[in-house]
């Protein structure tokens, strides 16, 4: 334990005891908070306070309750000297913060009472907050889930990223197309704490110069460039039913006071002194809108380099404080990074002990290898970070240099290991000898760290035997480990769900389940229990017409809340396979259009509902959004149809409709191509909350049917073993579709579903292109298996007791369970306690 320096002296101290904030603890105590919030810091007044303005009042009355305690926090921890976890990740879809931070505070319905009190409804409040939505989807939720739970687990840890001043676009829908709207999110966020303070500048560009010091040894000189400065925003991350309060720093950027060039300014040359200003801010205005595609874009390294080395030297910094010695370093920070966008940190902090701190080459190496561990996240190759060794050179010299020298040690051992094996260097340089030659981020990030990790189990196999094979070979596998992804449950049943997070705590004995996951096991006691299974059902029905009335509300049409709600929300893509699904659906219409009256009065209903959005550059997903929107006002228009089917297409998928959405599914669909999704999160978040799934043999649906048991979910299709045969058999043998699927290709191309053209690469993707993803090949057994799930949901009594069987066996995929993972196995931090 060591001693904290102080800026007040110790005389001067009492004054500040006596004056310490305790924020509010009852009603009275937090309606006064919002009334001096409404009055002071927004200049309103009960003559003006619309909900917007309550809804930032009541943000900023808890905003200074979750500062008090972070503000604790981060002493405790400063205080015990142990050692901190940093979580950098380029994306964090973090949702709404209001009703998070009430929840996991405990004070929602003291804030209910006074919300009312003051004329206004929390529900109505809650839904003033525009979602902060810094990622794109599974990655980014990933990482705010992980963020809860190192708060709840009491981990000191901090989250690094960026603070764009574009989150991920707002999707229209207009005819039938995603139409992209830009998300301007910050013009009031209660929730940021700028720290005009907290500056880093950073350097772009420029040359490397080398010279002797006084023992001879050659040390290097990164020299001019441009520098643009790093600003901090901090964002409260309040763990649930603890006062520990985490921190998420974001920076932003701008023009440093150097740059702003006077000389241009008093010159009179104005405009172009703004534009170099507008040039530095333009670092951090954007979120890339791509889902697991690499597209390679300067200004994307930019952000990536001026991101890294923001949070580095913060971090150094933060270590420095402690005087200790650098080879202590490693004991003290833990960083992890979020798929290979936070690569350059590997270099970066090379850099700074060698360059800067001087230290020898191999000391600066065990050092930085010991702090960084790397989670890989997909095996796709078009998602696989490269950058052109050109365009690093422009932009940042000295670290191409010293990527070259790790390399060249890297390849020294590889060949020690494995001499004269001329194929093995080639294919694990961290050059790649193309035409241009290009830096492989991935395997720098793994020859940078000392653990590498996959995110469910096949995945984690997957990687070790495809993509990352020979460096399993060079480093050994213990290198190489398993961490199944989790959620969180407070965020994805407590907050989402909680009619059904409260009757699971009266048949739990309580809210326990809620820290720690597996007491869900509790249920199955009760599942001969009518009344319970009675409840359970009625809750469901509740969410499916809270669903219904939103539908009916943006989109017009009418759904039967007692159908079948099977439901595909997530970032659209070929290997995710909406295309499968919607023509699935396109099946299903045919046959009940080729039904008789009578037959089709014993057809089960069912509501198709899909939401994701695509990424603006990516053709065939905007093409499939919009054949699922022109089935849709195909089929829910024709009167031979009605109920029996509907076709939604909610605009605008993200995390606050997801809470609405997942509720209320009796279905959900994880029906990626074998060996392509790396986990799915979705899945777990469905099941969660009482909802079957059906899927492939993939990521993390592996694991969930091992728990939950196979008889309670649906799955079907081709093997991940068996895919490249297939592949392979599609392109060189004779591809024949499917009969039935030829059925559907040919009403869409009879016009049913509008211009014929429009579709016709979809359709070409199957019939002709080698069908990569295998739609064909996985039609029938998907057709069928969706039959099997009809014939179950006509048994409702058993269907719910397979809802409560699954969810009592969900324990497992508690993100809580995950980060203790991370912890033991890769970070070796511990929480620290609070008395
Ligand atoms: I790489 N993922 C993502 O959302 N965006 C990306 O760019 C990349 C990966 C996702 C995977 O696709 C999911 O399977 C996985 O569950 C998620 O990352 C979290 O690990």
């Amino acid at each position: 334990v060591k001693s904290v320096e102080a800026s007040i002296p110790e005389p001067q101290r009492e004054a500040w005891k006596k004056h310490q904030v305790e924020g509010f603890t009852d009603k009275d105590g937090f309606e006064k908070e919002v009334v001096r919030h409404v009055e002071t810091t927004l200049a309103r007044s009960l003559f003006n306070c619309d909900e917007g303005a309550a809804y930032s009042a009541t943000s900023l009355a808890f905003r200074d309750r979750l500062i008090t305690e972070w503000n604790r926090t981060q002493q405790r921890q400063t205080t015990a000297d142990t050692k901190r976890v940093y979580y950098l990740s380029l994306e964090f879809l973090m949702g709404r913060a209001l009703d998070n931070a009430m929840l996991n505070v405990g004070l929602k319905d003291v804030a209910r009472g006074g919300i009312d009190d003051l004329g206004f409804r929390i529900e109505d409040i809650i839904e003033q907050e525009h979602d902060a939505a810094l990622g794109n989807g599974g990655l980014g939720r990933l990482a705010a889930c992980f963020l809860d739970s190192l708060a709840s687990l009491n981990y000191p840890a901090w989250g690094y990223g960026l603070r764009y001043r574009y989150g991920i676009f707002k999707q229209e829908i207009i005819n039938g197309y995603q139409v992209e709207v830009p998300d301007y999110w910050l013009d009031f966020n209660p929730w940021e704490f700028p720290r005009h303070d907290v500056t880093v500048d950073i350097q772009f560009y420029g040359n490397v110069r080398k010279s002797q010091d006084e023992n001879g040894k050659t040390v290097a000189h990164w020299e001019g460039g441009e520098i643009v400065t790093a600003v901090a925003y901090d964002m409260p991350i309040p763990g649930y039913a603890t006062p520990s309060t985490n921190n998420l720093r974001l920076w932003s950027s701008k023009a440093s006071s150097g740059e702003f060039d006077f000389q241009k300014f008093n010159n009179g040359d104005y405009e172009s002194s703004v534009a170099d200003q507008q040039r530095a801010e333009t670092i951090s205005a954007v979120l890339y809108p791509n889902d697991n595609l690499d597209r390679g874009k300067e200004l994307r390294l930019k952000q990536q380099y001026f991101w890294v080395a923001a949070s580095l030297y913060d971090i150094v910094r933060r270590f420095k404080k402690s005087k200790r010695a650098w080879r202590e370093f490693p004991d003290q920070v833990a960083i992890q990074l979020n798929d290979t966008h936070p690569t350059l940190a590997v270099v970066e902090l090379q850099r700074i002990l060698v360059d800067i701190e001087g230290l020898e080459w191999d000391e600066a190496w065990n050092i930085v290898t010991s702090t960084f561990g790397y989670t890989n996240h997909t095996v796709l190759p078009e998602a696989l970070e490269k950058w052109p060794v050109g365009l690093m050179q422009h932009l940042l010299p000295r670290h191409l240099q010293i990527i070259y020298d790790i390399n060249l040690f890297f390849l020294q051992t590889v060949e020690k290991k494995f001499p004269n094996d001329r194929e093995m260097l080639t294919s694990v340089s961290i050059i790649e000898e193309s035409q241009p030659k290009m830096v492989r981020m991935a395997y720098l990030a793994i020859v940078g760290s000392h653990k590498v990790n996959g995110v469910a189990e096949l995945h984690s196999d997957l990687i070790q035997t495809t993509i990352f094979k020979d460096f399993v070979k060079i480093f050994g596998a213990d290198k190489f480990t398993n961490v199944t992804n989790g959620i969180t449950p407070r965020r994805w049943l407590h907050q989402a769900n909680p009619r059904l997070s409260e009757l699971i705590a009266s048949k739990t004995g309580g809210h326990e389940f809620l820290k720690d996951l597996t007491q869900l096991n509790k249920l199955e006691l009760s599942i001969d229990d009518d009344a319970f299974r009675k409840e359970w059902a009625e809750i469901k029905y509740a969410n499916k017409v809270r669903l219904t009335k939103y539908i009916k509300k943006t989109l017009d049409v009418t759904v039967n809340p007692a159908a079948l709600f099977d439901v595909q929300v997530k970032r659209i893509h070929e290997y995710k396979r909406q295309q499968l699904n919607i023509f699935g659906v396109i099946h299903r219409y045919l046959a009940l259009k080729a039904m008789s009256p009578e037959e089709r009065k014993k057809q089960l209903p069912r509501v198709s509902i899909f939401g994701g959005k695509a990424a603006p550059g990516y053709w065939m997903a905007k093409q499939i959004i919009h054949l699922i929107n022109n089935v849709g006002a195909v089929v829910n228009k024709d009167p031979d149809i009605g109920d029996l089917l509907k076709v939604i297409y909610l605009e605008d998928y993200n995390v606050s409709k997801a809470e609405m959405i997942v509720p209320a599914s009796d279905l959900s669909e994880h029906i990626s191509t074998a060996g392509t999704e790396a986990s799915g999160t979705s899945n777990m978040k469905f099941v969660l909350n009482g909802g079957l799934i059906i899927g492939t043999c993939d990521g993390a649906n592996i694991e969930i049917t091992r728990e939950i048991g196979q008889e309670n979910i649906f799955l079907f299709g081709t093997l991940s073993e068996d895919v490249e045969d297939l592949r392979h058999a599609h392109t060189y043998g004779s591809h024949t579709v499917d009969s039935d699927l030829n059925k559907v290709f040919d009403t869409i191309q009879s016009g049913t579903f509008g211009e014929p053209n429009d579709f016709g690469a979809m359709v070409a993707a199957v019939r002709d292109h080698g069908d990569f993803y295998l739609v064909s090949d996985d039609f029938q057994s998907y057709i069928d298996t969706q039959k099997m799930v009809d014939t179950e949901y006509r048994n409702q009594d058993e269907w719910v007791r397979k809802c409560i069987r699954s969810v009592a066996r969900m324990g497992f995929f508690s993100s809580d369970r995950c980060i203790n993972e991370y912890a033991e196995g890769i970070w070796n931090v511990e929480p620290l306690v609070v008395k």
